[in-house]
């Protein structure tokens, strides 16, 4: 047997020894790297005369031929090998049942802004936020407060500590100073909802120093006070998922619209147990109005072209309204109980079609 023969039959046993693609790329260093075997033998040529290098030569071609095809070959059964290997170590058998319940819940304030948030969401409103530190301009200035106005006294204002040259930043008293921002940034038509937290200096029974709004605004050429009326009827009915339940709208007061309105849906007490619909009571649950002209015109609105109408209401309020929750400081006691009974389940979101809650 030549030298020849012999590196042959080891490198095409080795390769069918090979267990893996990493042990075949060793087998193929063995006899085809620079210090491989066959490559050695290839060195010889150099030092034959001319007819026994041809004929050697096309020995040692034919064996290097038949060492890569074996080597191929081999490769693509290791790699199928490894394939099956590595699909059945990563099977995973999707009809197993689902992992058990969350333990976790929705909040009933996060829950109720999903559902505000899917209601106007489906009328073609956007969400937008804002800072919770705001300065004078955007939350009381740009809304047509009266400089040293009680309104501003009013609303409890938080103030952080005065800055150099006098003025001082606040936390917001209500969300309205988004839509300030809003209507300063993009250009009517404007439909836009405003979820977000609220600060005030207040602390009993009814009132927490955080709490919760969301406000909407729409500014278009002929926004008008039916419109006002039209979105917050339909957004009534949806939310306390009752086909029809009196909605009554009383004038009011607020700096920013005009006119302005209260709107109460109807209710009964009778038997000291409050019904939401049809009924001898009324509910106030939300304010609204046309936007003021002076708004318009401080958030670079011009109000011959355009105008529009706004509204604001508690997050706590409708969501005790709707939920039966009896007490708003329970809200933000991290209470794992309270948050059991009155949370929500995590992958049950809120959807118009599949229902607002279950
Ligand atoms: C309420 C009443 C309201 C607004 C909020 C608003 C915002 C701008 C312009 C005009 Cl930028 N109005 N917001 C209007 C009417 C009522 O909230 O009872 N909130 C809890």
């Amino acid at each position: 047997m030549t030298d020849l023969d012999q590196v042959r039959a080891e490198t095409l046993n080795s390769i069918s020894a090979a267990s893996d693609v990493a042990a075949l790329e060793q087998v193929r260093v063995t006899a085809l790297g620079k210090k491989g075997g066959i490559t050695a033998l290839m060195r010889m040529l150099g030092d034959m005369g001319a007819d026994e290098r041809r004929v050697f030569g096309q020995q040692i071609n034919a064996v290097k031929d038949e060492v890569a095809a074996a080597l191929e070959a081999r490769k693509i059964v290791l790699e199928a090998a490894a394939l099956d290997q590595r699909l059945a170590r990563e099977r995973i058998d999707v009809t197993l049942p689902a992992r058990p319940e969350a333990q976790g819940r929705i909040h009933p304030i996060s829950q109720t802004v999903d559902e505000v948030v899917a209601i106007f969401g489906q009328m073609g409103f956007t969400v937008a936020e804002g800072p919770d530190i705001e300065d004078d301009f955007h939350n009381f200035t740009a809304l047509n407060f009266p400089p040293e106005h009680p309104a501003r006294l009013m609303h409890d204002t938080f103030f952080l500590p005065e800055k150099a040259d006098g003025s001082r930043l606040l936390l917001r008293t209500h969300t309205s100073p988004v839509q300030v921002r809003t209507m300063l940034q993009q250009k009517p038509p404007i439909r836009v909802i405003i979820p977000g937290r609220t600060y005030r200096c207040d602390s009993d029974m009814t009132h927490t120093p955080m709490f919760h709004q969301v406000e909407g605004l729409v500014i278009d050429r002929t926004t008008n006070m039916g419109h006002l009326k039209g979105c917050l009827i339909e957004f009534v009915k949806t939310y306390f998922e009752l086909d029809d339940v009196p909605v009554r709208f009383r004038p009011s007061f607020f700096p920013f619209t005009e006119p302005s309105a209260e709107v109460d849906i109807g209710c009964s007490r009778a038997g000291g147990e409050l019904k939401i619909g049809a009924g001898a009571d009324w509910l106030e649950i939300l304010g609204c109005g046309m936007v003021h002209p002076n708004v318009l015109t401080n958030c670079g609105v011009d109000p011959n072209e355009y105008q529009g109408f706004a509204f604001g209401m508690g997050i706590e309020r409708i969501a005790m309204l709707k939920y039966g929750i009896p007490d708003l400081r329970t809200f933000f006691e991290s209470d794992l109980r309270w948050l059991r009974h009155y949370g929500f389940v995590p992958l049950d979101l809120p959807t118009l079609t599949g229902g607002l809650a279950r």
